[in-house]
């Protein structure tokens, strides 16, 4: 670092508000290189695998990402990728030309938003005089400053080893490359590699067996949870989509959220009172991203269980981000790695969040049935709270799907409780007879039915063939209208 944090506190000489450091390298002092391929092969991709990312999204996530960890970030560049140089991943004049970059800013690290073999890492740091790093090892990074709990700590160092352990085995079959061929005949470096890999092994297996006592406790308390029955409503989505200021907003809570990629890493639970009266656990939880390391995926499996077992699962979109789409089918490649078949279940409800964003004639349209293998759509904005309302509903309603339906018969005096049967559950029709007579069904949460009981004696079962007309009857749900 320069002299200048050698000046006393409170200190406000030129030197001290001058941001232009004469050290070559700056460590903290950040380049955001994301490849882009030629715009005929991203369209072949794009019709191939249904995502097409624009690179000025890429490339301002990639600059998120070297925030979410306070770089000092000088520039991020779209740079076109005609072809991979095994080398270098960069053609040379490409790695020329940024190298003067790096010495004309004074920059210390090279973020490279793709995948490097460490051959290519090792020859890039040469050409720039930098350190650089791949986009995984960027996400570990953030990964690791972000773990508090004992089970995130852990998880995230698993995913490093094993991140360190396949590259060492890249640069092996390298090595063996460039020896002719022969690398079963062993040779320099191989024995070091040996070594390594056994030491990092070594260290896998003592982190996964400390993880495996943390997991276990984490499922006995699941277990326990599971006496006391309760549903859990999980949300996943992308990262800085907006699931921890919907947590907040349903559970009146405080945790942490931000405009910070990765704000949230440990999951959180606290619970959730729907409307009429049915409970449920709602949990927070890590966001995705698009390329997620798998070796993160993998550790963080445990975290996740949550998610897979969840009764809910309520996926937060931002729905006004130009990447909306890719970023949803990322989320869903996710929930499919684990084990989560996203395209048969019945449990997935999608939030379309900050529609506060769109122009009013923008915004998204509620879709309340869920057909075969397509969720229901709730527009909301969880910082205004509109279509909140309606979500609730839509979530008590799906979890007590298969309770008990009741039609109550209301005349005279009776009327006057009418309220009541709002209160102690679901009213699901209601029909008011010219005769004054009014008659509803109802279905009652589980919490509620013995005041129900109680309060209307009167009240019939109705028959489980007579339950999908209620079902299916109109409901008044308008989630824009409801906030
Ligand atoms: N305009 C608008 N901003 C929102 C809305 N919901 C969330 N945000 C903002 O989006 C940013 C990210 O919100 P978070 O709740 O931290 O997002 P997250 O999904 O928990 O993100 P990670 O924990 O990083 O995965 C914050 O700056 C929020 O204030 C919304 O409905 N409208
Ligand atoms: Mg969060």
């Amino acid at each position: 670092m320069s002299e200048n944090n050698d000046l006393p506190e409170g200190a406000e000489g030129p030197e001290a508000s001058d941001s232009h450091i004469e050290t070559k390298h700056v460590p903290e002092r950040a380049l955001v290189l994301v490849p882009v391929r030629p715009a005929r092969t991203r369209r072949a991709e794009a019709e191939k695998s249904g995502v097409d990312r624009s690179p000025t999204a890429r490339v301002e996530e990639a600059i998120g990402l070297a925030r979410a960890i306070e770089l000092d970030v000088v520039d991020g560049i779209a740079v076109p990728l005609p072809m991979f140089k095994p080398g270098t991943l960069f053609g040379t004049g490409k790695v020329a030309e940024i190298a003067e970059r790096v010495e004309a800013d004074h920059i210390g690290l090279v973020i490279v938003d793709h995948a490097l073999t460490p051959v290519q890492q090792q020859n890039l740091e040469k050409e720039w005089k930098a350190k650089v790093i791949d986009r995984t090892a960027l996400i570990l990074e953030i990964f690791g400053e972000r773990a508090q709990t004992r089970e995130g700590t852990l998880q995230v160092e698993l995913a490093h080893l094993n991140y360190q352990k396949s590259r060492l085995v890249r640069s092996w079959t390298h090595l063996e490359r460039q020896r002719g061929g022969f690398g079963f005949l062993g040779g320099p470096g191989e024995t070091q590699i040996e070594a390594d890999r056994r030491a990092l092994q070594e260290r896998i297996s003592r982190i996964e067996h400390e993880l495996e006592t943390v997991v276990r406790t984490r499922r006995l308390q699941r277990e326990s949870r599971r006496k006391v029955p309760q549903p859990i409503v999980a949300l996943v989505g992308y990262t800085n989509a907006g699931k921890s200021t919907l947590f907040n907003t349903l559970t009146k809570s405080d945790i942490f959220a931000k405009d910070l990629l990765f704000a949230t890493l440990d999951p959180t639970l606290r619970r959730l009172k729907l409307p009429h009266g049915t409970e449920a656990i709602l949990s927070d939880t890590v966001g995705f991203i698009s390329d997620l390391p798998t070796h993160l995926v993998a550790a963080f499996r445990a975290t996740l269980e949550e998610v897979i077992e969840a009764t809910l699962i309520l996926h937060v979109r931002d729905i006004a981000h130009e990447d909306s789409e890719a970023q949803a089918r990322d989320v869903m490649n996710v929930l499919e790695q684990l084990g989560v078949e996203v395209g048969k279940t019945d449990r997935l409800i999608e939030v379309w969040n900050k529609i506060d964003l769109l122009p009013e004639e923008a915004r998204p349209a509620a879709r309340a049935n869920a057909d075969k293998g397509k969720p229901a759509i709730v527009p909301i904005s969880a910082l205004t709270g509109e279509g909140v309302a309606g979500l609730l509903d839509m979530v008590e309603q799906r979890l007590n799907e298969g309770r008990p339906v009741y039609t109550v018969s209301l005349s005279g005096e009776a009327l006057a409780k009418l309220h009541r049967l709002y209160e102690l559950g679901e009213v699901l029709t209601r029909l008011d007879e010219e005769d004054g007579r009014t008659i509803a069904t109802i279905r009652v949460p589980e919490k509620h039915e013995q005041s129900f009981h109680r309060e209307f004696p009167g009240a019939k079962l109705l028959p489980s063939s007579e339950k999908a007309a209620a079902k299916a009857a109109p409901q008044v749900w308008d989630p824009i209208d409801k906030s």
